[in-house]
């Protein structure tokens, strides 16, 4: 049964869970809903069928399995492709770094969101540099090739994302963070990777706000 990925024209939430897909060929449908009177009458046509069960978006559609949340579907995916680690203690870590990637994107969302944005730029640069300095830190002390494993996990899309999404902002960002920067780098020339962000499945804009 091939998956279907439900969610808006946009990266947002649903980002990570496609790369892990494209990246590993897994074939999926992506199911893309518009804005506005498309999305509200398709919310309440999926919570009464529970199609969409917290009538929200990413939702990963498996035969009769209906999942929202995007922390559920990139575990969901992690642990049928494995892509969750090599052991028990990669797959905590992964954890780890994952909920840190989340931390980092909800910083992202609350700053691009806000309207007065323009003006606290500087400040969200600060303190997600905060953040940086603590991941890079790990990441020196881990000394693997991705963040906690040899192979891409559900955690290294999230945190890819992440860095590129916030590296629109200010491209230059990671350059006091060697081993994030190499990071970043090496996950955005994986050759299919690049070959899904060069086609028209790819979606430019993380949200739907102006300078995002
Ligand atoms: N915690 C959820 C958040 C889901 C969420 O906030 N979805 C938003 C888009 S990113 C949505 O569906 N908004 C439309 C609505 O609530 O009507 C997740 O990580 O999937």
């Amino acid at each position: 049964m091939t998956y279907t990925l439900t969610y808006f024209p946009i990266r947002g939430r649903a980002e990570h869970a496609r790369l892990l897909l494209e990246d590993n060929k897994i074939p999926y449908n992506s199911q893309v809903v518009q804005f506005g009177d498309e999305w509200n009458s398709f919310k309440k046509k999926g919570l009464e069928s529970g199609e969409l069960p917290f009538g929200q978006v990413p939702v990963l559609h498996d035969d009769k399995l209906h999942l929202a949340q995007s922390g559920a579907i990139a575990r969901y995916l992690a642990r049928k492709h494995n892509k969750y680690g090599a052991d028990d203690v990669e797959k905590a870590l992964n954890d780890m770094m994952f909920d840190m990637g989340i931390d980092i994107q909800n910083m992202y969302v609350k700053f691009i969101f806000d309207e007065n944005h323009k003006q606290k730029k500087e400040e969200f640069v600060k303190d997600v540099k905060g953040k940086f300095d603590l991941v890079e830190k790990f990441m020196k002390r881990q000394g693997k090739p991705y963040l906690a494993s040899s192979e891409p996990t559900f955690a290294d899309y999230l945190m890819f994302e992440v860095l590129d999404v916030i590296k629109r902002q200010k491209d230059d960002i990671l350059k006091d963070f060697s081993h994030l920067e190499s990071f970043y780098n090496k996950m955005k020339s994986r050759p299919n990777i690049v070959a899904y962000r060069e086609s028209d499945r790819f979606f430019e804009k993380p949200v739907p706000v102006e300078d995002s």
